[in-house]
């Protein structure tokens, strides 16, 4: 666990000025020396999603089904998140806490610990989940990876203290890398439970950091060791990151959430904000079993074309944290032209499922327009499919909703997640889970 140095207290307020800048969800701004400019985007060409790499047309569902989405799944593991290894783990669920009556009896809560061992190194993480009380039936449920903690997403005094490493945010009660009392609930407006429960869905989230911490360092620690060959101390150049890491647990929630009889697992909508949201979509995209995908400001490596080169670029992320995708990632720095994909192929390895895009006007650094057109580019599968998309060809005025099978807004405000984004959330699975039912 090398790169932070130790806590004396120049460093501290060196590193909290650093933090600011680069690592604290929220107070990402405009960085210097990027551009911000639309006028300034480079001439660029996507490559087609309905082009094979022999350079045949897909011409039909069956050909996008049965080769060209899989195609393009691997040119993500290859050259982006890297290879999820195949291997197994042993896997063990204990629930360690569970309240029928919370929230004045308006909910239920299960504590969950997973616990996952491997090659001689054991990791657990702990799910969190809510369930409204008087459902009649199976319910749908949303499912995301938190920044801090399960605590933090929710003034309930009962939910652990999460004791793992997290990056340090003294502002929110995190001091030297550990969860203090005083972290209860600081994310709490983010996560609207009471809101998602009166709505009829369940809310399951676990903390990143318990899958994998959220640093540079070598991979030593999280789930990568128990995947290690014989001999091996790190993922090879395409082999998983951070990111791929953190879209494994979201799965192993899933087959968690599958074995709850009052969970309809077929009706989950996995959600992730920024880089949590760059998870969220590669989670949805190797994983069809998440009925719906939300990308909430995910930016670079999310949701937002990288030819654009507007905002953060691939060359930017790769520096700033580059434990996030896979090493071979770094061969694209300032070379973005060269990638066999763009994000809009991500976006239609949802399809036929539907995704939900939101951008805030004010986060230039996750490029709002970006993830619009990668959107719109990922139109074309959903078309070959039978689903209508965006169905819109320009950026849509602010607070407005659009789409069909492909949902966007631009909200106005910063890089967040707010009640005005639940609640378009909500509205997109009511209508997509309703339909289907
Ligand atoms: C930033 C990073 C973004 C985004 C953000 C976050 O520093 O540049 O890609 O992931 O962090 O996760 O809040």
């Amino acid at each position: 666990m090398a790169i932070l140095p130790p806590p004396t207290p120049f460093n501290r307020i060196r590193l909290a000025a650093s933090l600011m800048t680069v690592l604290i969800p929220g107070a990402v701004s405009q960085p210097a020396g990027f551009n911000y400019d639309e006028s300034a985007v480079p001439a660029y060409a996507l490559p087609d999603p309905l082009v094979n790499l022999v350079g045949d047309p897909v011409n039909t569902a069956e050909q996008w089904t049965g080769q060209r989405r899989s195609e393009v799944l691997g040119l993500f593991a290859e050259h982006v998140y890297g290879h999820t290894p195949p291997g197994a783990v042993d896997v063990h669920h204990e629930l360690t806490e569970s309240n029928d009556h919370v929230f004045d009896g308006r909910a239920r809560r299960q504590q969950v610990r997973l616990h996952f061992r491997a090659n001689g190194h054991e990791i657990a993480a702990d799910l969190l989940i809510y369930l409204p009380r008087t459902a009649t039936g199976p319910v749908p449920l949303f499912l995301g990876l938190n920044f801090f903690g399960n605590h933090t997403i929710t003034t309930d005094p009962e939910v652990h203290l999460n004791q793992n490493w997290m990056r340090s945010n003294p502002e929110i009660g995190v001091v030297d890398h550990r969860a203090t009392a005083d972290s209860r609930g600081a994310y709490a407006r983010r996560w609207p439970v009471e809101l998602i429960l009166q709505r009829g869905y369940g809310l399951a989230t676990l903390y990143s950091g318990d899958i994998d911490p959220d640093v540079d360092d070598g991979f030593q620690n999280g789930v990568h060791p128990l995947f290690y060959a014989n001999g091996q101390t790190q993922p090879a150049a395409n082999e998983w990151g951070t990111l791929a890491a953190w879209a494994w647990g979201l799965s192993r929630s899933l087959d968690y959430l599958e074995t709850d009889n009052t969970i309809d697992a077929s009706r989950v909508a996995v959600l992730g904000h920024s880089r949590l949201g760059k998870a969220a979509l590669w989670a949805g995209a190797r994983d069809e079993r998440f009925a719906l995908v939300i990308s909430n400001n995910s930016g670079c490596g999310g949701a937002a074309l990288s030819r654009r080169r507007f905002g953060e670029t691939i060359e930017r992320i790769n520096t700033s944290f580059p434990h996030w995708f896979c090493g071979g990632h770094q061969r694209y720095n300032g070379r973005e032209d060269d990638l066999p994909i763009d994000q809009h192929m991500l976006l239609a390895l949802m399809a036929p499922r539907p995704v939900y895009v939101a951008s805030a006007v004010e986060d230039l650094w996750a490029d709002p327009r970006g993830e619009f057109l990668a959107a719109r580019h990922a139109e074309p599968v959903y078309a070959l499919l039978g689903r209508s998309g965006l169905g819109i060809e320009n950026f849509p005025p602010v607070n407005q909703p659009v789409g069909d099978t492909i949902g966007y807004h631009v909200r106005t405000g910063k890089h967040d997640v707010t009640i005005y984004d639940w609640q378009r959330y909500l509205d997109f699975a009511d209508r997509h889970f309703t339909a289907r039912n």
